[in-house]
């Protein structure tokens, strides 16, 4: 069994929707627990740093524009392979092929305004969960 932790961001089209609890519940009905958590309107540097690798791709002025547009929920996730499982729970980036049941299939508006983001490996939950979180603000339970 192996325990990880993942990076997740409840973004501002789901949240502006009300869905933060129905997420959430998704997340733990399917064996996730949320570690730390805080509600944020992130500045403009930290979406351009976060999603630094998708710099050159043509929609990186509107996603972080979009994704500065309103509050958004930061969490890390706990449990055994978080990070595939996440993956799993949150469904396909274009919301249109995402499979029934999945968080983006339900609350996903367009690719761009897809409802959660999910850390793509370990490495990357690494990266994402020091850049938003303090080693202090986990709690294990
Ligand atoms: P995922 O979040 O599923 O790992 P990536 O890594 O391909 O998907 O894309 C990162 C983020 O960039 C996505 N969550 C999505 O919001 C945004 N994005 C991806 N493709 C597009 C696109 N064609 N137009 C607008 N935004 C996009």
């Amino acid at each position: 069994m192996s325990i990880e932790t993942t990076f997740s961001i409840i973004k501002p089209n789901a949240v502006k929707k009300n869905a933060i609890g129905a997420i959430i519940s998704k997340f733990e009905k399917n064996g996730l627990k949320v570690a730390a958590a805080k509600l944020v309107r992130l500045s403009k540097a930290q979406c351009e740093e976060f999603y630094a690798e998708h710099k050159a791709r043509p929609f990186f002025g509107e996603l972080v524009s979009f994704m500065t547009s309103g509050p958004v929920l930061l969490m890390a996730l706990a449990g055994e392979n978080a990070v595939t499982r996440n993956r799993e729970i949150m469904g396909a980036t274009d919301p249109k092929k995402a499979a029934p049941g999945t968080i983006r299939a339900e609350w996903g508006d367009n690719v761009g305004e897809n409802a959660v983001h999910g850390s793509d490996s370990a490495a990357s939950a690494e990266r994402e969960l020091k850049l938003f979180f303090k080693s202090d603000e986990f709690v294990n339970r």
